[in-house]
């Protein structure tokens, strides 16, 4: 029996889990769960990455507080974003998080300025998000971000904070090939990319493969934790690879979709597919775990519900002056199940919107945004909870319906299974909805996949299981799925 600590942060929340792995099962346990909210200051957008430390150093505490004995920590965040560290290694500031605005606009003027569209497409595979690190780093430039002068480390979200409690700074494979940076061809980041930023290879770290040892916690963090040296694992550090990697297929014939703030629906092979079919369809090839790409395109997932949620939230935190009160109706009201319940009482297909279009990146209000986008393409305005919701439902299936369609087009094999893994696959709904428009069965589960992933690469770098494949097996064996068949 042997048990891992993952350290997996989403753009909304973050989580300590340990994983035990005893007779090839695995069982999950978490330890400590807690926000990650966004930080708006001076026209910015910042994470909180010393309170996401802190809360890190709240997990291990209670690791040890426990008594639970592990073997390893990985840690899995978002992809794209990145911290920089100065010449006596101090962080340099929180690092400014991918909605932020500075990057508007960056993409086409990189193209003009830098290097043209089509190029940074054939180098590199990735769709064309303005928030990819690439863009980050050039709008820090032509803004005169003082902490990119200054900076001598850059390092990607996950192995920022492997760097804070390790003090050893390496650049993890997975999340660098999200980046826009990385060559798939070199599988490293790209020489006339960096140059045409301006930025020295070193300054990024040496590319550290997924289920390395980074390694062991500093003594300080040691003395504060009350755990000894234990090492760090370079896990897939970005948590589509980990949530990839742990989707319990059996065969290649599957697509997935990761669902939890961001739906990435795509599918697993061999090499990476960079063509003008896929420049064209924008879908972006991620480096995976054994030398597998993820091939698949970013939809906007459940991002519009939270935000509508939590507009709902305050405004029942307005409405009622007795906090009791309030959340007792929040509790009631605004309960996953009963928005869904309530959704699906709603006419189908009412509404459509684009979960993909711009205005719902990150507006004020986001129930103001659907207002003016259905204003906008003429479509009836949803006014209760429930409508917005079968709204959203809606809209998502729909996107999911044109992007697996482009996805049985690229497939060099054919699909039989999705595969739903995240948060979003507790949605029963959605999940049937899904197999219903795309006439293909859902499998759903499980539903903490980054965090599965992420333990069964440290089970891997200490010996525990084999491959990919075995990896899969493992998790396949210790969870239950949901079957969906598509109805006509
Ligand atoms: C999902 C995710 C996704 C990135 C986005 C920024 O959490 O890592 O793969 O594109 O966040």
């Amino acid at each position: 029996m042997k048990n891992y600590l993952a350290i997996d942060l989403g753009a909304t929340s973050g989580r300590t889990i340990v994983g035990t792995l005893d007779k090839g099962r695995i069982d999950l346990e978490e330890l400590t769960r807690f926000d990650n909210p966004l930080i708006a200051l001076g026209g910015h957008l910042y994470w909180d990455l010393y309170a996401l430390y802190n809360e890190i150093i709240r997990g291990l505490q209670r690791t040890a507080q426990r008594g639970i004995d592990i073997q390893s920590i990985g840690i899995d965040t978002w992809g794209c974003d990145f911290a920089l560290f100065g010449d006596d290694g101090a962080l340099l500031g929180n690092p400014i998080a991918y909605r932020d605005p500075h990057t508007n606009g960056m993409m086409e003027h990189f193209f003009n300025d830098r290097m043209p569209k089509d190029e940074v497409y054939r180098r590199t595979g990735i769709q064309f998000m303005n928030f990819n690190s690439l863009f980050q780093l050039y709008a820090m430039e032509q803004h005169h971000n003082s902490g990119l002068k200054a900076a001598r480390k850059i390092l990607f979200i996950p192995d920022a904070l492997g760097y804070m409690l390790t003090g050893k700074a390496v650049c993890e494979y997975t999340v660098a090939s999200t980046s826009q940076l990385l060559n798939p061809a070199t599988g490293d980041l790209d020489e006339e990319l960096l140059r045409a930023l301006g930025i020295a290879r070193d300054v990024f770290g040496p590319m550290a493969m997924p289920g390395t040892v980074l390694g062991t916690l500093t003594p300080e963090v040691q003395k504060l934790t009350g755990l000894g040296a234990l090492p760090i694992i370079t896990v897939a550090g970005h948590d589509t690879a980990s949530a990839v990697a742990a989707v319990p297929a059996k065969d290649e014939h599957f697509a997935y979709l990761s669902s939890g703030t961001w739906s990435l629906m795509g599918i697993e092979t061999p090499k990476a597919i960079i063509n003008e079919d896929s420049q064209k369809r924008n879908f972006t090839n991620e480096g995976g775990i054994d030398g597998t790409t993820r091939f698949l395109k970013n939809i906007c997932g459940m991002w519009m519900y939270e935000c509508c949620r939590r507009e709902w939230k305050k405004q029942i935190l307005t409405e009622e002056h007795d906090e009791t009160k309030a959340i007792q109706r929040i509790k009631e009201e605004l309960a996953h199940q009963r928005l869904q319940d309530d959704a699906m009482k709603e006419a189908p297909n009412r509404t459509l919107v684009n979960p993909d279009d711009p205005m719902f990146a990150a507006p004020d209000s986001m129930l103001q945004a659907i207002h003016n986008y259905c204003e906008a393409h003429h479509q009836p305005i949803p006014e209760t909870r429930a409508q917005v919701c079968r709204c959203l439902f809606d809209s998502l299936v729909n996107r999911y319906k044109t992007v697996f369609g482009w996805l049985q087009d690229f497939a060099p094999f054919t699909i039989d299974t999705l595969h739903i893994i995240g948060g979003g696959s507790l949605n029963a709904y959605l999940n049937q909805m899904t197999a219903d428009a795309l006439g293909v069965r859902v499998l759903a589960g499980p539903q903490e996949g980054t965090a599965l992933g992420n333990i069964m690469l440290q089970a891997k770098a200490g010996g525990g299981v084999g491959n990919i494949w075995d990896m899969r097996r493992v998790i396949a064996q210790s969870i239950t799925l949901k079957e969906y068949q598509p109805n006509k």
